[in-house]
């Protein structure tokens, strides 16, 4: 069974209003999320080793494995962004109390929270993303990661929110602006009722 792109959870004119174009979206998801896709389904027919695997059974297998680093990063990429889209919603930025009540007694405030989620997203060298994971230690936290790499490959813990930081996700929207485009998120378009779903499935 071939890996398939998912279809976005809202049109794609949805996000124009919060800081992200049909445009964005139409190559975002449509070019780069459909090549990282095209890409593994080419590495899975010729390997048998990854034949029947699930998609976070090839993020683990190859993880760290040089011989394996392609099907790493398109793997990672394809796992990356099918959470990325859910992370965004046409009435992001509003965070609902069980998940507020958790930032706060974590990060001591909402405003603590989203300045430690921008100090590593600002702070991810090149490509990469920044995340809201919940640790196994029961406490959230915030975390970067380089190209195609994720909590999950990282062991860090589970992902509640992840932004897309490369600059096919915000150069068309916000130019060079990575800041305002991470600040953008943070405030109107992170789906905050996704992450705290995530939260109480963890
Ligand atoms: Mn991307």
């Amino acid at each position: 069974m071939a890996f398939e792109l998912p279809a976005l959870p809202y049109a794609g004119d949805a996000l124009a209003g919060v800081g992200m174009s049909a445009e964005t979206l139409e190559f975002h998801h449509g070019k780069h999320h459909q090549a990282y896709v095209t890409a593994l389904n080419g590495f899975v027919d010729k390997n048998d080793a990854l034949k029947g695997k699930s998609l976070d059974e090839i993020v683990l297998l190859s993880n760290g494995k040089a011989d394996l680093a392609p099907v790493f990063n398109n793997a990672g990429q394809h796992w990356n962004h099918i959470l990325f889209w859910q992370a965004l919603s046409p009435k992001g930025g509003r965070i609902p109390g069980a998940l507020e009540t958790k930032i706060v007694g974590d990060f001591g405030s909402v405003d603590a929270f989203k300045e430690a989620f921008k100090a590593q997203a600002v702070g991810q060298f090149g490509s990469g993303w920044a995340w809201l994971v919940l640790g196994s230690d029961g406490k959230l936290k915030v975390t970067k990661s380089a190209n195609g790499s994720n909590p999950l490959a990282s062991g860090e813990g589970k992902a509640l929110l992840g932004l897309d930081v490369w600059e096919h996700s915000y150069y068309i929207d916000f130019r060079n602006r990575r800041p305002d485009y991470v600040s953008n998120f943070l405030d109107k378009l992170a789906n905050y009722e996704f992450a705290e779903a995530q939260l109480k499935s963890a």
